[in-house]
């Protein structure tokens, strides 16, 4: 349980609201329990039932603690998850805090007025000590006031154990989702690895598929193929429109993702609910003649893996849809020139405008020893020349000034800020690179949502100083999975860009091979040729 917006004393009232309901024999913790504990603490919550009225001790003794009389209060042996309805409380007493008390956290006194708002038994049972949900607002805006004389509610809440009702609808819950978890996977699967071909994604989802369908042997162990029931379920014949009307492979990808998202929520939210039943059939204690095994989950974390595996996904999601965006973003952009004013022998003006003219679509900007104003200047020209020419402009290093010279990105390497902190400042829209040196960090790149990435050095070079050469094999492994648009970079030029391309690089980026060149539009030219496709040979 998160106490992220709750009183020490709130926190304390919501976990022995846990141990009532572990004692009770509830799946779940119930706004019921959760009244129950608020009397027993002295919190404002049972200062303030004081005043209304409500003895405290009366309402202890008049809820039953436990069907079978247990008392004892012990922390429970699993976590208790709150109920749907007693999360609703929660949240409903932390925006209480928020607006009525300008308080950041809720306390006891939020928790107790929630509980009136939320819960329709709880507030008739309040009524008639006219501590309804209105009152209690205003309550909470004045200072306490004098106890009245206790009356002791006519009231009584009562629990039942789960019956095994609930359990074959809980399990039927779960085998609808797991389908759909397992399902919506592979088609995600499928896409990336016959599609997009990108082998390090597939892999990811492969694994997630195996750890998923390995968590979830713990809930097929209990049953959940015997509680499905497709006939009988109302929504195989319930079809959106949207549902039919799928255009493009992401949409595909996107809704199922999406519906594995979901899928796993659910069997997260719903495993929880399998948590207490441990109490009713303790381990060892199985009856023999029940057909039925023990409705108990073996992993008491199986919950906490499910919201993890999630997690995963929304990872994997992004970086896919990045892939899908950035490719089509970066469509042309197979020559990528760096320039840097020092390098270039008429000028940086020349040699950026030949290298557009002859077919160069993407540009950096790199310039280590610019003030910043003379820096902005240069960016400036820049974007205004690769404005002209529909290419894109990317700034070197520098996420504040991408966006003051309204760049289209910026690209950043290992040692400067990171792709999150890049895209902080520079926004959803802006494309961030980073340059990549092993394929370790070329598929975290991957997953920290670089929109493409520098891939090098694979040639020794004067422009920038490395300890080592990561060289062709590097660009071959990168080739063999990575399908986010990447350029090959360091040291290439005519002389060795065939063997770049060999090892399977689609595009390169260069610097000195043009802007050192005496003639850098003829350069660009014959490089931008050797990226071509190789033409179909005639029938
Ligand atoms: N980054 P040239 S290599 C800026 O491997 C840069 O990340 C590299 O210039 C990397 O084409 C490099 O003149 C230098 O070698 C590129």
């Amino acid at each position: 349980m998160s106490d992220a917006g709750l009183t020490p004393g709130a926190m304390r009232a919501l976990e022995g609201s846990g141990r009532i309901a572990w004692a009770a024999g509830a799946v779940a913790a119930e706004p019921a329990h959760l009244l129950w504990a608020l009397s027993l603490d002295e919190t404002k919550a049972s200062e303030l039932l004081g005043q209304c009225g409500i003895d405290v001790a009366a309402i202890g003794s008049r809820f039953p603690r436990s069907p079978d009389g247990d008392d004892s209060l012990e922390p429970p042996p699993v976590p208790i998850p709150l109920s749907p309805l007693l999360t609703d409380v929660v949240r409903e007493a932390r925006d209480l805090a928020r607006s009525l008390c300008l308080e950041e956290v809720a306390g006891t006194e939020h928790l107790l007025s929630a509980l009136a708002i939320v819960d329709e038994t709880i507030a008739e049972f309040f009524r008639p000590f006219g501590l309804n949900a209105p009152g209690l607002r205003e309550r909470l805006q004045q200072p306490l006031l004098i106890a009245t004389t206790p009356i002791v509610p006519e009231f009584e809440i009562r629990w039942h154990p789960p019956t095994d009702t609930d359990l074959i609808d809980t399990l039927r819950t779960l085998d609808a989702a797991a389908n759909r978890a397992r399902e919506g996977l592979r088609v995600v699967e499928d896409f990336v690895r016959f599609s997009l071909d990108d082998a390090h994604l597939s892999r990811l989802l492969k694994e997630l598929r195996h750890e998923l369908t390995e968590r979830l042997s713990d809930l097929d162990r209990m049953g959940l193929t015997a509680a499905r029931d497709t006939q009988g379920d109302v929504g195989t014949r319930i079809k959106t429109v949207h549902e039919q009307t799928r255009l493009r492979p992401i949409d595909v990808v996107v809704a199922n993702c999406r519906r594995v998202e979901e899928a796993l929520r659910t069997l997260e939210e719903f495993s929880k609910l399998l948590l207490g039943q441990a109490a009713e059939s303790p381990a060892g204690e199985e009856s023999t003649n029940s057909p039925r095994p023990s409705p108990r989950l073996a992993d008491p974390q199986l919950p906490a893996h499910l919201e993890q595996l999630r997690y995963r996904l929304y990872t994997i999601e992004k970086a896919l849809t990045t892939a899908l965006v950035s490719c089509e973003r970066l469509a042309g952009c197979d020559l990528y020139l760096l320039v840097t004013e020092s390098l270039c022998h008429h000028g940086s003006g020349p040699a950026v405008r030949q290298a557009l003219a002859a077919g160069v679509r993407i540009v950096q900007l790199r310039e280590k020893s610019m003030t910043d104003r003379e820096l902005m200047e240069s960016a400036r020209r820049v974007r205004n020349w690769t404005r002209e020419a529909d290419a894109l402009f990317i700034m070197n290093d520098r996420p504040d000034l991408a966006v003051l010279a309204e760049a289209d990105g910026v690209h950043v390497g290992q040692d400067e800020l990171s792709v999150r902190e890049a895209r902080r400042i520079v926004g959803p829209h802006r494309l961030v690179g980073v340059s990549t040196h092993t394929i370790e960090q070329a598929r975290q790149a991957v997953l920290d949502g670089a929109d493409y990435l520098g891939v090098g050095p694979c040639f020794a070079t004067s422009t920038k100083s490395f300890d080592q050469l990561a060289g062709l094999d590097f660009v071959r492994q990168v080739a063999a999975e990575i399908t986010l648009p990447w350029f090959a970079i360091g040291g290439i030029s005519l002389d060795n860009i065939a063997a770049v391309r060999t090892a399977g690089a689609g595009r390169v980026a260069v610097s000195s091979a043009i802007c050192s060149s005496p003639t850098p539009g003829a350069a660009a030219t014959k490089l931008v040729d050797q990226l071509q496709p190789p033409s179909a040979p005639n029938p």
